[in-house]
Formats: C-alpha cells, sequence, structure tokens
C-alpha cells in the first residue's frame, strides 16, 4: 500500500468505517433500515469522494494561483468504467477500505462489483482519452477533460438466437456518486437563426434555439499523488425562461416539453444514429455543444486568471486545446467567433492565437470516419460558422495559389482538391477565374433530404435563401445529374486550424503524412508528429492483475515500477527463472479461473482452465477481422471433426477461443460477424466427440469491466487487422503487459510491440501494409488465386453445419460477387494460409509450457513503452508546452 496523498492524512479503517456509515446514513436514495450491497457501494463512493473532493480542490486552487498553463482535452468519449477500485488504490487506501466494509459486514469484492460502467465511450479513443487521464493527474500536468455527459452509455449488448440485440445502459438510474453538479457553472448554446451585421461593423448571430450547457465534474485522482484533476462533463437544459408556461397552462403540454426535450436529447446517447437527417442535426448539436461549452469555459478562466489586465497574446502561453479526433473540430471557428465577435480582436490575431493554441489528433484512416458535414445542414444549425469556415477557406486557397503558383491549372486544381475545406464548393469569386475549365454541370439541384429537414429548422429558420430567390422551383423543372453535395471537410479544418497533427503509432504517423494528408505535409512538414498511444499501468496491471503485480514487485525489488514502467525491462533477466516461471504460470491459472466463471455465468459455457485462453476482444469491425479469426477455428474444427480422437489430441492443443466486442447498431455486417460466432459456439461446444479440445465464446456485453477480468486471464490475443489499417490498437498494449503472446499483422502499435518484446515472442503473419494496395488491385483484375484451404473452409459453413442461418452474404462479402461490394476488400482470404500456418505454430509452442511461459514474461517485460505515462510526456513537451507542477 502506498501512503495516503491526502494532505498528510491517512484515514484508518475506524474513521472509514464511520465516514461510510454516515453516507449510509444520509444518503437518502435507499431505503434507511438495510445497508445492502447497492446502498455499501453508493456510501462508499461518497466517503472516498470526500477525499477526492480535499485534494481536487488543492489542485484547482494551486492552478488558479499560480496561473500556469493548462492543457484541455476534448473528446466525444471517456470510456472511465468503473471508478472505485482505481480511487482507493490511487489513494493507496484499497487495505483501509478492505478493513473497513468486512467490519461493516460486506466484502470489498463484492461492493466495487456493484458500480456501473461509465461507458462514455465506444472503443479505444475513449478509453485512450481516461488513461491519458489517469496519467496526467498522476504526472501532476495541470491538464483537465472536456466531454458530454451522456445519459446513457454505450448500450448493453444481449445475444439471442437472432444475433446481437442492443438496450439502453441507463448508468445513471441509481445516480452517480462520482459527479459534482455545477449549477454555478453554465454557458448558452446556440443553435440556427441568422447573422447579422451590427451599426458596430460587427456580426451578431441572433435568434435560432437558445440552450444551456451546465457542468458535471468528475474528480480524477493520480497515483501516490495529490493531484486530482477534473474531467467536466456537459449537460443540457433549457434555459428556465425558455419553458413555455403559457401553453402548459393552456392545455398543449406536448409543445411546453417540446423544448426541454430538444435540449435534453442533446446528451441522451453517444453517437446517435445518423442515418436520418433528424440523427446528423443531433449529433451536430452534440459537437457544437461540446466544444462552445467547453472553449467558453476555457476563456472565462483566462479572463479570470489573468485579473484586471486581459492580454489575449498571451492565450497560447496558458492554454492548449487537444481535439481528440475530429469531433471537436468546431472548436476552431468557435475560437474565432469567441475572439473576433465577441471580444472584438481583428480576424489575424484571433487567427494566430486559435493556431497556437489548438492541435489535432488522427485516430483512423479509414476514409468513412473522416467525418464531413453537409455544408448546407451546417448553415442552418451554425450560420455564423459556416461564414468563419468560408473565410479560412478562402485564406487557404491564397496560401495554396501563392505557394504553388497558377501556371499549372491541373497541378493547382489537384492540389485545391485535396486541401480545400469545403467540398465540391466553387471557388470563391476572387479566384474564379484560376482555373478555367469547361464545368459538368451547372445546375443547382438542392439534396432532397434537407428539403424536408425537421420541424424545428423551418421553425427557427429564416425562410431559405434559395428560396426566396425563388431558384428551387425553377431548378427542379430542369432535368440534370444533380451536383455532389457540398461538404465540409473536419479533418482539412483540423490540420489548417491547429499547429499540430499526430498520428498514434509510428506506422500509422507516416500513413497520415504519405497518404491521409499527404498535400498538408508537404505543405507544413512541422506540424506533423507521432504520439504512440499509451495505456495507464494502474489500472491495466497494478488493479486488473493484484496478483502478477505482486510477482513484478518481488523480482523487481520495487514498486516503482507502477510509475515508472522501463523497470519492467528488468524482468527480461530473470525470464529463464524457474521459480519467477512457476509465479507466473500459478498467477495467470488463478486469473483463469476468474474466466471460467465468468463465462459460465454469462453464457451457461463450461470451459477448462488447463485450456490455452485465446482472445479477440474489440469492437467488431470488418477490418479487425474477427471474421478471419472465426473462420480460423471452424477450419480447425474440421479438421477435428476429420481425425481420430488420437490424431486429434496429437495435432491440436485445447482451445477456449473467446471473443467479446460490439457492433455498431446499424452495421448489418458486422452483427453478421456476431451472429456466426455465437453459432459457431452453439455447434463445437455441443459437440462431445470435441469435448475440451475446443470451445468458441461469444462474451456478451464487452466493457472496460469485462476486459479487466480477460485480459489478465488471457494467454494468446488476437490483432489481426488488415495492415494499415489499424491506427494503433491499445488492448494489444494491455496483453502484452499482462504477460500475454500476441498474433498479429505488422499493423498499428503491434509493429512497435513486437520490437520491444522480441520477434521470437510474438506471432507474426500476412501482408504488409505497402503491399496492401498492390494485392486489392490484383482482386480487382481477377488475379487472385484462394488457397484451397480456404475455398473449402467457407463451403464448409455454407453447408449448413453451424445451424439453419443463411451465411452465403458473409461468405460473399469474401468473394466480392455482385451486390456484395469489393472484392473481400479486407484481404481475408489473402491472409487466411499464413494466419491459419501461423496458428500451427502457436499450438506448437503452447506444448513447451516453460518456453511459453517465458515468452510471456518476456512480453511484461517488454511492455514498458507503451505506458500511457511516456505518451503523456510526449504530447505535453511536443505538443501542449505544459510542465508538471506538484501541489504544496
Ligand atoms: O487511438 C486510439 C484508438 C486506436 O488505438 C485504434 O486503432 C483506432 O481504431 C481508434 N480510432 C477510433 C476512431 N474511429 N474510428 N474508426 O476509434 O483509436
Amino acid at each position: 500500500e502506498v501512503s495516503s496523498a491526502l494532505n498528510g492524512y491517512t484515514p484508518d479503517a475506524a474513521s472509514i468505517a464511520s465516514s461510510i456509515k454516515y453516507h449510509a446514513e444520509f444518503t437518502p436514495l435507499f431505503s434507511p433500515e438495510k445497508f445492502e450491497l447497492p446502498k455499501a457501494f453508493f456510501a462508499t463512493a461518497q466517503s472516498v469522494r470526500d477525499s477526492l473532493i480535499i485534494n481536487w480542490n488543492a489542485t484547482y486552487d494551486c492552478y488558479e494561483k499560480l496561473n500556469v498553463k493548462q492543457a484541455y482535452y476534448l473528446s466525444m468519449e471517456f470510456l472511465q468504467g468503473r471508478a472505485l477500485l482505481n480511487a482507493i488504490g490511487n489513494l493507496g487506501l484499497t487495505g483501509a477500505y478492505a478493513e473497513a466494509l468486512s467490519k461493516l459486514g460486506h466484502n470489498l469484492e463484492n461492493v466495487l462489483g456493484q458500480e456501473p460502467d461509465a461507458a462514455l465511450g465506444n472503443g479505444g479513443l475513449g478509453r485512450l482519452a481516461s488513461c491519458f487521464l489517469d496519467s496526467l493527474a498522476t504526472l501532476n500536468y495541470p491538464a483537465w477533460g472536456y466531454g458530454l455527459r451522456y445519459k446513457y452509455g454505450l448500450f448493453k449488448q444481449r445475444t439471442t438466437k437472432d444475433g446481437q440485440e442492443e438496450v439502453a445502459e441507463d448508468w445513471l438510474e441509481m445516480g452517480n456518486p462520482w459527479e459534482i453538479v455545477r449549477n454555478d457553472v453554465s454557458y448558452p448554446i446556440k443553435f440556427y437563426g441568422k447573422v447579422v451585421s451590427g451599426s458596430d461593423g460587427k456580426s451578431h448571430w441572433i435568434g435560432g434555439e437558445d440552450i444551456k450547457a451546465v457542468a458535471y465534474d468528475v474528480p480524477i485522482p493520480g497515483y501516490k499523488t495529490k493531484t486530482t484533476i477534473n474531467l467536466r462533463l456537459w449537460s443540457t437544459k433549457v434555459p428556465s425562461e425558455d419553458f413555455d408556461l403559457y401553453a402548459f397552462n393552456a392545455g398543449d403540454h406536448t409543445k411546453a416539453a417540446e423544448a426541454l426535450s430538444n435540449a435534453e436529447k442533446i446528451c441522451y446517447v453517444l453517437y446517435p444514429g445518423d442515418e436520418s437527417i433528424e440523427g446528423k442535426i443531433l449529433r451536430l448539436k452534440q459537437q457544437y455543444t461540446l466544444c462552445s461549452a467547453s472553449l467558453q469555459d476555457i476563456i472565462v478562466c483566462f479572463e479570470r486568471r489573468s485579473g484586471a489586465n486581459v492580454n489575449w497574446d498571451e492565450f497560447p502561453e496558458k492554454v492548449a486545446v487537444q481535439m481528440n479526433d475530429t469531433h471537436p473540430t468546431l472548436c476552431i471557428p468557435e475560437m474565432m467567433r469567441i475572439l473576433v465577435d465577441l471580444k472584438g480582436l481583428s480576424w489575424k490575431e484571433a487567427w494566430n492565437i486559435t493556431q497556437r493554441t489548438v492541435a489535432y489528433t488522427n485516430h483512423t484512416v479509414l476514409p468513412e470516419a473522416l467525418e464531413k458535414w453537409s455544408l448546407e445542414l451546417m448553415q442552418k444549425l451554425l450560420p455564423r460558422h459556416v461564414e468563419i469556415i468560408e473565410m479560412i477557406d478562402e485564406e487557404l486557397i491564397h496560401t495554396i495559389v501563392s505557394e504553388y503558383g497558377t501556371v499549372d491549372p491541373d497541378l493547382l486544381e489537384k492540389k485545391l482538391k485535396e486541401m480545400r475545406i469545403l467540398d465540391n464548393v466553387d471557388l470563391p469569386a476572387t479566384f474564379a477565374n484560376l482555373i478555367v475549365k469547361p464545368k459538368e454541370s451547372t445546375v443547382v439541384v438542392p439534396s432532397d433530404e434537407l428539403e424536408t429537414t425537421e420541424e424545428e429548422v423551418e421553425s427557427v429558420n429564416e425562410e431559405p435563401e434559395a428560396e426566396k430567390e425563388g431558384t428551387l422551383e425553377e431548378d427542379k423543372e430542369v432535368e440534370a445529374v444533380p451536383e455532389p453535395p457540398k461538404l465540409v471537410r473536419m479533418a482539412n479544418l483540423c490540420v489548417v486550424g491547429g499547429h499540430a497533427v499526430n498520428g498514434v503509432a509510428e506506422i500509422h504517423s507516416e500513413i497520415v503524412k504519405d497518404e491521409v494528408f499527404n498535400e498538408f505535409y508537404k505543405l507544413w512538414p512541422e506540424k506533423f508528429q507521432n504520439k504512440t498511444n499509451g495505456v495507464t499501468p494502474r489500472r491495466w496491471i497494478r488493479f486488473c492483475n493484484p496478483d502478477l503485480s505482486r510477482i513484478i514487485t518481488y523480482w523487481i525489488g520495487t514498486e516503482d515500477w507502477v510509475i515508472n514502467t522501463e523497470k519492467l525491462a528488468e524482468l527480461r533477466k530473470f525470464a529463464d527463472n524457474e521459480d519467477l516461471q512457476t509465479q507466473f504460470m500459478a498467477a495467470k491459472r488463478s486469473n483463469k479461473m476468474k474466466v471460467v466463471s465468468l463465462i459460465k455465468e454469462r453464457t451457461g459455457y463450461t470451459v477448462s482452465p488447463d485450456a490455452m485462453f485465446d482472445i479477440q476482444v474489440k469492437r467488431i469491425h470488418e477490418y479487425k477481422r474477427q471474421l478471419m479469426n472465426i473462420l480460423g477455428i471452424v477450419y480447425r474444427y474440421k479438421q477435428m471433426k476429420e481425425m481420430s480422437a488420437a490424431e486429434r489430441k496429437a495435432k491440436f492443443v485445447p482451445r477456449v477461443c473467446i471473443f467479446g466486442g460490439k457492433a455498431f447498431a446499424t452495421y448489418v455486417q458486422a452483427k453478421r460477424i456476431v451472429k456466426f460466432i455465437t453459432d459457431v459456439g452453439a455447434t463445437v461446444n455441443h459437440d462431445p466427440e470435441i469435448g475440451d479440445l475446443l470451445k468458441v465464446v461469444f462474451v456478451p456485453d464487452y466493457n472496460v469491466s469485462v476486459a479487466e477480468l480477460l485480459i489478465p486471464a488471457s494467454e494468446l490475443s488476437q490483432h489481426i487487422s488488415t495492415a494499415g489499417m489499424e491506427a494503433s490498437g491499445t488492448s494489444n498494449m494491455k496483453f502484452a503487459m499482462n504477460g500475454c503472446i500476441l498474433i498479429g499483422t505488422l499493423d498499428g502499435a503491434n509493429v512497435e510491440i513486437r520490437e520491444e518484446v522480441g520477434e521470437d515472442n510474438f506471432f507474426l503473419f500476412g501482408a504488409e501494409a505497402h503491399e496492401i494496395a498492390g494485392l486489392r488491385k490484383e482482386r480487382a483484375d481477377g488475379k487472385f488465386v484462394p488457397d484451397p484451404r480456404f475455398e473449402e473452409v467457407k463451403e464448409y459453413v455454407r453447408s449448413g453445419v453451424f445451424g439453419p442461418y443463411n451465411y452465403d452474404e458473409l461468405m460473399e462479402s469474401l468473394e466480392g460477387n455482385e451486390g456484395f461490394g469489393c472484392a473481400d476488400y479486407f484481404l481475408v482470404g489473402k491472409d487466411f494460409p499464413s494466419y491459419i500456418e501461423c496458428q500451427e505454430k502457436v499450438d506448437e509452442a503452447y506444448r513447451d509450457q516453460k518456453g511459453w511461459t517465458r515468452m510471456s514474461i518476456m512480453n511484461t517485460a517488454g511492455s514498458y513503452k507503451f505506458s500511457s505515462d511516456r505518451t503523456i510526456h510526449e504530447y505535453a513537451r511536443d505538443i501542449w508546452g505544459i510542465e508538471p507542477v506538484e501541489l504544496p
């Protein structure tokens, strides 16, 4: 146990017990007479929160007094998971809390199990944000997180006979003991309306719909330090004066409630479906709420700390804003709007300040994930921001023209096409004659979608400009090819408006420079950086794997590795030591036993702890290739069925193949994959011939807490994306830390993990990133000859072994038959032979348990680089320019 960070005061078990009792008595949420588990959790969390608040206030006061530069991490996602164990662990009070609870008749583990996961995120991007908060606090960096307080977390996943079913995750149902509602901190947020020029020469955004964003603060404690930073989550409400009491009293309750629900629904769910126009509007409202509320808050803080003499030029010396992916891109035009329209700065001054303040992290190379917003929709919702974006676009055109000249119109056209923020939008009048080329079509046909936009658009907007001019009707009469939609490319805006752009693993950052943003890279190479992701060793080793942690501490001789992970490398020298190996294996086995129970409880299947635990847990996505994993399992099963019992035993080691992950509700192919995995499991797991030699389990509702159980129990984990497509991956780091051996492609952070743990301790297969384009072309040209084993396995699936569901569509997606998109875009067929051959090597290696354990130790030892502490130090030094501040 570390000593407490509580201002020198270490509460003992007795005082903790009395604090828990106090909260139990005065928590009106539960019935007074009983002290059952839900109440025990709530009271315990509140007692911990008291301790956190002491440090949280001290941290806040310190930054306020010193007026230090602070970083603000803006993210639509924070995948916090549970907080209790992390908080008492960071405070060094785990033992004291366990003792206190036992005095009160409860067991800490059971109490911990009561906490719902705070699943305000989807996957890696959100969990990374949460790891970063832990590292920022632990390393004493002045920093805050900003996000949204979604009423419902990421959906609860059930697996039924029809596949995945989504159920709302009401994580706030029993209240949230960690948050502090700050009714004193709220900001107005406006949508729609129009922009008028005032007599003062400034633009005024008036009319429209007004809501307010209210802050909910969540203290984030660091490990072995007093520093406790803040995660400020915004919730949306309607200003009370806007409640239509007149309509309500007149009996029109629906009308009166409309404004309330319009405001509140902004924070209902993360990533509302955006197939409909309403869904798109809601998402854009969410993004703007996050940006506007956070920036108003940051600016208020800057002004307050500056006192009487606000010097705006100093803003970037006091503030760094990191945009986690493109979701918070509106920070850029919002900052410009506040500085120019509200604070009276010139455009030039404001642009200079904005660029020096803001930076952008790219987390994906998938073109569909690089956000593009309809210009027309944005114009309706955020008219002033569109004016600002148009001006930024125009300045960018100036830059491009002055850099590349007008001598070569083709080159200029290419550059503009790639780099402009506005896509499919004519050049502004001043540049109209730069590129003189015949136009394909000049007829404007407005998108139907946007004409039938939700009623609120109609009601809060002036008549659309086009209608006023009477162009719509005329246009409709003309039979014409529709023009491509006018779009705002958010990623381009990020690159232009920020001073730094980073990828999240070395290979990914190279792809960002060479492909995704190549034209920008040629123009501004100095902006581009790499920041390889990391994960917090507190949550992902120390707290989720106490047995392994004790072993590491024993062999390294200190617990310092929890904050200085470089020390993990010292384990290398003991990798052959039999005592260490025995301890490693024992810890693994005890973690596997917990997973045996989890699987029984969640799926009803009984699995053997003697089998190899082979795990793939991550969002279900075609590029992550869960399909290749399950087809590999099907191939294994088919082979087993064709052998005698003795041959089977000789060839294969027993395996429990575990899957987990959620498919986005509207992603049909991903949902088919979930169904397929569960169907294979239903057949294989009930096959008496196979027994414990193979089990296939889909653990429903994978989340942070489930990961905390599965990862410590893993022996093999799969990171098998098509090379070049996984930006980094972070579960690969967590698995390696927990002594799991990875099978994977040379993709994302796998490349660096393999370098650190050693080639011999990583199972590598598959095509490399530089080969992918050629391989896709080969497929498109019909030159690809599939391996017979791949053909065989698809045929086996089609034969109906796995039940009546028709898997033709899924199999055809690997063949590229007409109507099912491109030919095996993710190259499952290409990599399949090397994958199954590599899996044979895995079996062989697992038979030698000593050798395997050595590899396992080498993985833990080699994982030291992948601590988010290292990543955060790099961001602080290279992008944010912030320094650690030790609290007095
Ligand atoms: O950087 C965190 C995380 C990476 O580790 C994953 O490789 C990457 O897929 C994920 N990106 C996203 C963004 N959207 N998409 N797709 O979640 O970021």
